[in-house]
């Protein structure tokens, strides 16, 4: 007998996603949107990138659309991780095999042709990510991402902005300065171990007070000290900014939940908490349906 190796070892500490997430009790909207998770190859037909900072376990289109029905979405946007690299075939795959009901944001380079551009736009890509989270990439100089902005603004694309809350200070010209909708990563992520009402979700809020800026809403299992089940110390931050920009906020699971130590989060769990930071159906429907509607399908809106 022989054993074929895995492509890819994941790395000894990885947390995989969770293997049975419970029934949410939390009912989403009709045509809810989950507006970021990722695909992680598998290794074998989508390798990872050799300047990967992390090998995950791998987490396939097939197991991300089972869950999006299991828990009562209709729609995903796959945003391209951060192990593949700018090599974005995964997650173009996901979105040519959705049934028109996924899209995506993937990560470029400034060399990146008209061409390819156009193909990614014709599977679905609606924006790219720029990632400032060092344990993650290594972040290049304004003029890296400012290339890459020229190109995707002609098609109507938007920017995905990852970094840590500190960085806000730093980027602050640059992330002002860029002319498409911006849409921010997990509320910039705030130390959530401070007041809610401090000066640090304050500088965030005037930084929203810009009618392109958007906020995701997401991983609360990121931010939170205090814990599942109902990551109770995020939900001031977050409940905040959803009533401060109602139609400026999305949603998204954030499966299969990369770079997870403390905890596996349950899937369910993370749509019961919609409702503590959207506490109408107003909120609700904007947050997962309308808001991504009009970013990533605006023309199925009426
Ligand atoms: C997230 C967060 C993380 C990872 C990535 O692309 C990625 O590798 O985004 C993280 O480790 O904080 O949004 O999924």
């Amino acid at each position: 007998m022989t054993l074929t190796p895995p492509a890819f070892a994941m790395d000894l500490d990885w947390r995989c996603f969770h293997p049975q997430p419970a029934k949410p009790t939390f009912r989403l909207p009709a045509g809810a949107v989950d507006t970021h998770c990722h695909i992680f190859g598998p290794g074998a037909a989508f390798p990872y990138a050799p300047e990967r900072k992390y090998t995950p376990c791998d987490a396939g289109r097939d197991k991300l659309y089972a869950l999006r029905d299991y828990l009562g979405f209709e729609r995903n946007v796959v945003v391209q991780a951060t192990c593949h690299g700018a090599d974005n075939r995964a997650m173009l795959d996901a979105l040519v095999h959705s049934d028109g009901k996924a899209r995506g944001v993937a990560t470029v380079k400034p060399d990146v042709s008209a061409d390819e551009l156009a193909e990614m736009h014709a599977a679905g890509v609606r924006g790219v990510r720029f990632n400032y989270v060092r344990r993650l990439v290594d972040p290049q100089p304004d003029a890296y991402y400012l290339g890459i902005i020229e190109k995707i603004a002609a098609l109507g694309w938007h920017v995905v902005i990852y970094f840590e809350a500190a960085d806000l200070i730093e980027k602050w010209d640059f992330f002002t300065a860029i002319p498409t909708t911006v849409v921010v990563d997990h509320m910039g992520r705030p130390d959530v171990s401070k007041d809610a009402h401090g000066p640090e979700l304050a500088r965030f809020i005037t930084f929203m007070e810009r009618d392109n800026i958007w906020s995701k809403v997401t991983c609360p299992e990121r931010l939170s000290a205090s814990g599942p089940p109902g990551y109770d110390d995020v939900v001031p931050f977050a409940r905040t900014i959803v009533e401060r920009f109602p139609d400026r906020v999305l949603w998204g699971t954030d499966w299969p939940h990369p770079n997870m130590k403390s905890h596996i989060p349950d899937d369910g769990k993370l749509v019961d908490y919609i409702p503590r930071i959207a506490p109408t159906a107003e909120l609700q429907r904007k947050l997962l349906v309308a808001n991504p509607m009009r970013l990533y399908w605006p023309e199925e809106m009426v």
